[in-house]
């Protein structure tokens, strides 16, 4: 059962993880070196012990394969994930000329009116991304993340590599192919990240006219990152099958540094008491018999349709920022 996987990790991590200090000093029971194994035979892996918002995970996905690495796009499509990654860039300009925002993600968990001073910053940032072109240009982009690196990859002679196109070819001229890699763990330019590369590079592998694809998370945080990951490279895997005229196999999902942070254990607590629903189907617009060159380009938000979605309520908790 695919969300049993999810949940043993989680059990592990609450009853086998070792406390660990971490950047962001919340503090993390931690693990290092494991692997889940989803069949995407069986339902789309979303979990139903709570809810995960399927349409935040799939407009991120639209958005790496776009090649775009500005929030704009993302607050267009009411997307917020991303939103503290591109604020914390700007407070810490000498544009930003609004009260103090040092370690705004601490701040907001204590004090009641910094929360309150905090949020309207935000909204004012926000908006301004949406309205003003200079300013999304400037504090809009997160630098060379994802989508940069999966269809953009710069090159020493000064040239771009698609990534992903190229793997899409070489599924479908040789899908025996050992090579079929994605990376979006630059070196080079990892300091001018945002935050470097969680999900850093995956793999795929074709087997009996199914794909299969593995990621290697580098560093996942259990309770608020890793349901919607597992989502982000099921819907990436289902996609990429689409294209290539392929069944979808599995999602196998290994990491580093897994760690469920110190403030979730409640909550984590709380969904294992949970016993899981049947999981959902998803539904994607078939169009790869329509295009010959394959276009990334062209799915649209409304191609995907989560179908028999039954969630438990959804469990609140805190960002480690
Ligand atoms: N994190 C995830 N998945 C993601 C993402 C971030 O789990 O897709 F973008 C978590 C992992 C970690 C933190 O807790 O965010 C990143 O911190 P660090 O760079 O120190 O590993």
């Amino acid at each position: 059962n695919n969300e049993l996987q999810y949940l043993t990790l989680l059990n592990k991590l609450v009853t086998e993880g070792n406390f660990k200090e971490d950047r962001t000093k919340t503090g993390t029971y931690s693990l290092f070196g494991y692997q889940m194994r989803f069949d995407l035979q069986e339902n789309f892996p979303l979990l139903t012990t709570k809810k995960v918002p399927f349409r935040l995970i799939a407009s991120e996905l639209l958005w790496f394969l776009h090649g775009d690495t500005n929030i704009k796009y993302l607050l267009e499509n009411n997307n917020h994930i991303w939103d503290e990654w591109a604020f914390l860039n700007y407070v810490r300009s000498t544009e930003y000329t609004g009260p103090d925002m040092t370690d705004f993600g601490h701040r907001v968990l204590t004090n009641l009116d910094f929360k309150h001073q905090y949020e309207l910053e935000h909204a004012k940032f926000v908006q301004k991304i949406l309205t003003d072109e200079q300013f999304s240009q400037r504090f809009g982009n997160l630098g060379p993340v994802y989508g940069k690196q999966w269809r953009e990859w710069q090159s020493r002679n000064g040239e771009t590599i698609d990534q992903l196109l190229n793997v899409v070819m070489t599924i479908k001229s040789n899908p025996d192919s050992r090579r079929l890699i994605v990376s979006a763990w630059n070196p080079e330019d990892v300091p001018s990240m945002a935050l470097p590369p969680c999900h850093s590079l995956f793999q795929f592998y074709v087997l009996d006219g199914k794909l299969s694809c593995q990621l290697y998370q580098r560093s996942g945080d259990v309770f608020l990152g890793v349901p919607f990951n597992i989502a982000s490279y099921a819907l990436l895997t289902h996609i990429v099958a689409d294209i290539c005229d392929l069944e979808v196999g599995e999602l196998v999902h290994t990491f580093g540094d897994v760690h469920l942070y110190a403030n979730h254990v409640d909550q984590a607590k709380m969904q294992l008491a949970r016993t899981p629903n049947a999981g959902p189907q998803l539904r994607i617009n078939h169009f790869s018999t329509q295009v010959n060159e394959p276009n990334l380009f062209d799915y649209q938000l409304t191609d995907f349709n989560i179908v028999n979605y039954h969630p438990q309520n959804t469990i609140k908790a805190p960002v480690a920022i």
